[in-house]
């Protein structure tokens, strides 16, 4: 394969070169045309000169020539400093239409007042847009940041199962699956088997895997199916050690991204990505709450007490911010009401945390039981029987102490961006309404 991309294309200049991409502009003169390529990483200008007689030829293709059209050109590439795009220009001998495009249903370089869901219908298009392309390449920075991150501390990146027999995170809804006549359910987080991995003596693994929520909820943060990053690790004294290890893990991630595209996401999204600084400020719950009641009047609903909610995590950004010049804050000793069973308890307090990063819950982390008869107990307080007891059998046979957390990689993205929607930020949504394309 000869693909240049234009960011490599410096180094041809007075050559002979073949260039690929989409025909990003057309602008066909009086006396010239101009055509501005694309390719993922850049644009470069082909120029052609109508009076030269050698170029009727390529006049005439660029003449029928569509925008986002696939064109393949061979030809000389040249300096010229009055070319904006990077000084130079392509001139082409020959062009070769590879893929020719019908006319766009929107424009993809302007989005405001272009539907959501006609963007997202032809989301392969929605995705040509500057903004969205950027979104991606940070997304997967912030991803490799953090991998890099956990494989320089010994972490081992594990592949779990999706389809599984038993619900594997209490308090959201499962899919339930046809499997060949019985009940299969999709995974709602690799939880019980990172623990198993745990017993199994592995001591540090990860993964970044989709999860699968059956909410028919239409908030800005909820999809049906996820990223989540997962982390599990033994030997750790309390679930400060996870804490602790997640500042790292996204200082990690953070600094990744600043580095590489700090300052086009300034330019594009006019964000400043914030790499926070050790300790980011933690709190109890209950202390939270009784802030959010002095400074904003603010009464947690019934249904809400010991938990947290939406309106509280935006008044917990405004509070780190203000207190703490923080945009991260963790909160700690929720009530074992709103815990999952399988999170450690100390005097009844569950030993696990929520971390809140601009306004949103990204992370949900803790200690967890690894005593059999202490976690059997929690178990049958929550009601759960049959369907745990293969999880439990993890514990019989010797497990150390450990923790973990689970990170939402699209509301990182989400927020990092400083996006509205996880809509239009995951690569493709999935809500209660959308399963396409
Ligand atoms: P939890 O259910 O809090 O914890 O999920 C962890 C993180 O995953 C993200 N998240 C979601 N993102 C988009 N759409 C959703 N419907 C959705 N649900 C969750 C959030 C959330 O903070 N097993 C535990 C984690 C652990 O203790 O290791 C768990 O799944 O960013």
């Amino acid at each position: 394969m000869d693909k240049i991309y234009v960011n490599k294309l410096s180094n041809y200049i007075d050559s002979e070169i073949s260039f690929s991409g989409f025909v990003d502009t057309i602008r066909d003169k009086k006396w010239v045309q101009f055509v501005i390529l694309r390719d993922s990483t850049g644009k470069v200008q082909m120029t052609i000169e109508k009076s030269d007689e050698n170029n009727a030829k390529l006049v005439e293709i660029v003449s029928n020539l569509t925008k986002d059209s696939v064109i393949k050109v061979k030809g000389k590439l040249v300096k010229n400093d009055a070319v904006k795009l990077g000084g130079m220009e392509i001139i082409p001998s020959s062009i070769e239409v590879l893929s020719k495009a019908e006319e766009l249903p929107f424009d993809y370089n302007n989005l405001d007042g272009v539907n959501i869901d006609t963007r997202l219908d032809y989301r392969w298009l929605d995705l040509r847009n500057e903004k969205n392309m950027l979104a991606r390449q940070v997304e997967s920075c912030m991803v490799e940041g953090m991998r890099e991150y956990l494989y320089s501390c010994d972490f081992t990146e594990i592949h779990t199962p999706k389809l599984i027999k038993t619900a594997s995170e209490s308090g959201s809804s499962v899919f339930k699956v046809d499997y060949f006549g019985g009940d299969a359910y999709l995974a709602q987080s690799p939880q019980f088997y990172k623990q198993m991995c745990m017993a199994a003596g592995m001591s540090k693994v990860f993964e970044v895997a989709p999860a699968f929520r059956a909410e028919n909820s239409n908030t800005n943060r909820h999809a049906t199916e996820f990223t989540s990053f997962d982390i599990e690790m033994s030997y750790i004294d309390s679930y400060e050690d996870v804490m602790d290890f997640e500042e790292d893990l996204l200082i990690a991630g953070l600094t990744k991204v600043k580095e590489r595209y700090g300052d086009k996401i300034k330019e594009l999204f006019g964000k400043e990505v914030i790499v926070p600084t050790k300790p980011f400020p933690k709190i109890r719950l209950e202390d939270l709450c009784k802030i959010f009641k002095e400074k904003y009047h603010y009464d947690v609903p019934e249904h809400d007490i010991g938990d947290m909610n939406a309106d509280m995590e935006h008044m917990t950004y405004e509070y780190a911010m203000e207190k703490y010049n923080s945009e991260f804050m963790f909160i700690t000793d929720f009530s074992k009401t709103k815990r999952p069973f399988y999170h450690m308890r100390k005097n009844d307090v569950p030993q696990g945390y929520d971390l809140i990063w601009r306004g949103m819950e990204i992370t949900s982390g803790s200690q967890r039981e690894h005593r059999y008869d202490e976690l059997l107990k929690n178990a049958k307080e929550k009601g759960l029987g049959k369907d745990v007891e293969f999880y439990m059998e993890f514990f019989k046979y010797g497990c150390p102490p450990h923790g973990g957390f689970g990170l939402g990689v699209d509301r990182l993205t989400m927020l990092l961006l400083g996006l509205n929607s996880i809509k239009e930020t995951q690569l493709l949504f999935r809500g209660p309404n959308r399963l396409t394309p």
